[in-house]
C-alpha cells in the first residue's frame, strides 16, 4: 500500500480576517502533535517572479492586468513540484492564500470572465480543504487602517467578496466558512480541528487537481 500523504489546506477570507495569523498557528499545532506540516504562503515574495509581484502590489510597478494575472499564477505553478513532493512524503501543506485568491482579485477588477481567470490555475494541486475566514467590514475595520499596498480600498474588497461567494458556490470543492470574528484562539481550536479530520480522511486517496 501506498505510504499515506499530506493534505493540502488552503486558506482564504478577506483582508485582516486572520489568514496568516490562523495559518502560522495551525502548523505550529500540528507540528506540536506530531504531525509534519509545513506552511507556504501565495504570493511568494521571495522568488524572481514574487519580487515582480511584491513591486507590483507596493505600486514601485505598474504591470497589464493579464500580465499580473498570469504571474501570479506562474508563482504558484513554481511551486507545484516541492509541494507535491512534500504531500506525498507524508508533509501537509497549508497555503495562506491560493488560486481563488487569483481569481478574486482580478475578476474584481471588472473586465475579466471567472472562466478566463480561472484557466492558468486548472490542474494545480487541489485543496483537500479550502477554510474561507468569514469577517464583516466593521470587524475588519477594526483590526486596523488599509495599508498602502494595491487592492487595499474597502470598495474593491467588496468586488473580490462577491467573486470568492461565486467561487463557492463550486461543490466539488470542499469549502468550510468559519466565523472569523471569533477570538484568535477560539478560532484555531476550530481550525485545528477540522484540519485533523481532513488529514485523517485524505491521507490514502489520490490528490486530486484543481478545476480539472
Ligand atoms: P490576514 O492575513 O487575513 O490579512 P492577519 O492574520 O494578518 O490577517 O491579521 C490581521 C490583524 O488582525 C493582525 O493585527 C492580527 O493580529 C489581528 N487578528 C487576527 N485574528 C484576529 C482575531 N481572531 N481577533 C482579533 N484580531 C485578530
Ligand atoms: N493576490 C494574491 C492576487 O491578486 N492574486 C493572487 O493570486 C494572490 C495569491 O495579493 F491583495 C493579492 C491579494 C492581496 C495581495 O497580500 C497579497 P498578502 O498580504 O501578501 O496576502
Ligand atoms: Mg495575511
Amino acid at each position: 500500500m501506498a505510504a499515506r500523504r499530506g493534505a493540502l489546506i488552503a486558506l482564504e477570507g478577506v483582508d485582516r480576517a486572520g489568514k496568516s495569523t490562523q495559518g502560522r498557528r495551525l502548523v505550529q499545532a500540528l507540528r506540536d502533535a506530531g504531525h509534519r506540516a509545513d506552511l507556504l504562503r501565495f504570493p511568494d515574495r521571495s522568488t524572481e517572479i514574487g519580487q515582480l509581484i511584491s513591486s507590483y502590489l507596493g505600486r514601485e510597478k505598474n504591470l497589464e492586468d493579464h500580465t499580473i494575472h498570469l504571474l501570479f499564477s506562474a508563482n504558484r505553478w513554481e511551486h507545484v513540484p516541492m509541494m507535491k513532493e512534500k504531500l506525498h512524503q507524508g508533509i501537509t501543506v497549508v497555503v495562506d492564500r491560493y488560486a481563488f485568491s487569483g481569481v478574486a482579485f482580478t475578476s474584481a477588477k471588472g473586465n475579466f470572465g471567472l472562466e478566463w481567470c480561472k484557466q492558468p490555475d486548472v490542474g494545480l494541486p487541489k485543496p483537500d480543504l479550502i477554510l474561507f475566514l468569514q469577517l464583516n467590514p466593521e470587524a475588519a475595520a477594526e483590526r486596523g487602517d488599509f495599508g498602502h499596498e494595491r487592492y487595499e480600498t474597502s470598495s474593491f474588497q467588496e468586488k473580490v467578496l462577491q467573486s470568492f461567494y461565486c467561487l463557492m458556490e463550486d461543490k466539488s470543492l470542499n469549502w468550510k466558512t468559519v466565523d472569523a470574528s471569533k477570538s484568535i484562539e477560539d478560532l484555531h481550536r476550530e481550525i485545528k480541528s477540522i484540519a485533523k479530520e481532513t488529514m485523517e480522511e485524505v491521507q490514502n486517496k489520490p490528490l486530486g487537481e484543481l478545476w480539472k
